[in-house]
């Protein structure tokens, strides 16, 4: 079993120190530990402070492009080297490192295919009660999305099996740990959380300017992943309430015009109900394209599978032959 631990850094030679120096160098069930570090584009020593603590596997971006792509490329690396879990945690020494080991044990024991680390963040010191309650607000539907029960959906700090790499795909530019959730939970996959106590506060954060860019940005990725994987939900239910709401006027004038000949049936309402009634067939029009879309979406997926495990269960065996 060899587990890959990946730092997606940008600009982090002052704290990656910390972080090296906390990685576990056993893990029971575990043969082998690698420390994979993604530098996406940093312009400091990140990288020669990482070769000078021994990291041997390195991903470089040559400009910045963002965690979600740092993240995307680390996987990819560490399935072309047989990794069997990939562990992920950031440069800023913001997760406790020392528990990588409880973190993968539920991957190991076949528990789960992923595993979060819950910062419990309603502990957070230095989290201020917005914070707290946007956190919780973005966990609850996150978890609606995705149809799971977790506590805490932004943690960057997890472990993801071979397999469940395999079936991810990483598509948003940003707050791929939000899509991550939503995909994994609409392909049935199982995840688990482990309660953490985070790292007193190194800087920052870098990646979101406040909360409500934090805020905006999940939001955009939880309603994307939300259409890629239910888009006949929304545009269904906003079919049927427009219907419902355009055959309000559209009966009430038809009773008044036909049925009383009343002098009041009034040609608003029948312009307003032919103008409701056709947004509403228009809506489960789109529905309709979308949901075709979802199911060659699907297919791709399927192919993207086929074509990881072609190329990866390759460098898995060779692996392991060099290694016996
Ligand atoms: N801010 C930022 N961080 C990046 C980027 N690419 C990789 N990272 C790494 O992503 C991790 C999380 O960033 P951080 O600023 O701590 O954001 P936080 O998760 O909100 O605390 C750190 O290890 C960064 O070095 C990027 O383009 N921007
Ligand atoms: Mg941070």
């Amino acid at each position: 079993m060899i587990v890959f631990i990946q730092v997606p850094c940008l600009n982090e030679e002052d704290t990656l120190p910390l972080v090296l120096a906390s990685m576990p160098t056993t893990i029971p069930g575990v043969d082998k530990i690698e420390i994979l570090i993604i530098d996406d584009g940093s312009t400091d020593k990140t990288i020669a402070v990482a070769k000078r603590l021994g990291v041997k596997h390195f991903v470089k971006h040559t400009r910045n492009r963002g965690l979600a792509r740092s993240f995307h490329d680390g996987v990819n690396y560490a399935l072309a080297h047989g990794a069997d879990i990939v562990v992920n945690t950031d440069g800023d020494n913001q997760y406790p490192q020392e528990r990588i080991s409880n973190l993968v044990q539920p991957i190991i024991k076949g528990k789960a295919d992923m595993v979060i680390g819950d910062r419990q963040t309603h502990q957070i010191a230095h989290f201020s009660r917005f914070k707290k309650i946007m956190q919780r607000f973005g966990t609850y539907v996150v978890n609606q999305a995705a149809g799971s029960d977790l506590p805490d959906a932004a943690s960057g700090f997890r472990a993801y099996s071979r397999e469940s790499l395999y079936r991810l795909n990483i598509i948003t530019q940003f707050s791929y740990t939000m899509e991550t959730i939503v995909q994994a939970g609409n392909k049935h996959l199982r995840i688990a959380s482990i309660a953490i106590d985070t790292n007193p506060k190194t800087r920052e954060s870098r990646l979101f300017k406040n909360s409500w860019h934090h805020m905006t940005k999940s939001a955009e990725a939880i309603i994307r992943s939300y259409f890629m994987f239910k888009p006949f939900a929304f545009f269904g239910g906003m079919g049927l309430l427009l219907f419902i709401a355009g055959s309000i006027p559209f009966v009430s004038y038809g009773i008044n015009a036909l049925i009383i000949h009343h002098r009041g049936a009034h040609l608003q309402s029948l312009i307003l109900g032919v103008t409701l009634v056709t947004a509403s067939l228009l809506s489960f029009s789109l529905g309709v394209i979308a949901d075709l879309q979802r199911i060659n979406r699907v297919l791709h997926e399927d192919t993207l599978e086929r074509l990881k495990r072609l190329q990866f269960d390759k460098a898995k065996t060779t692996t392991k032959s060099k290694r016996s």
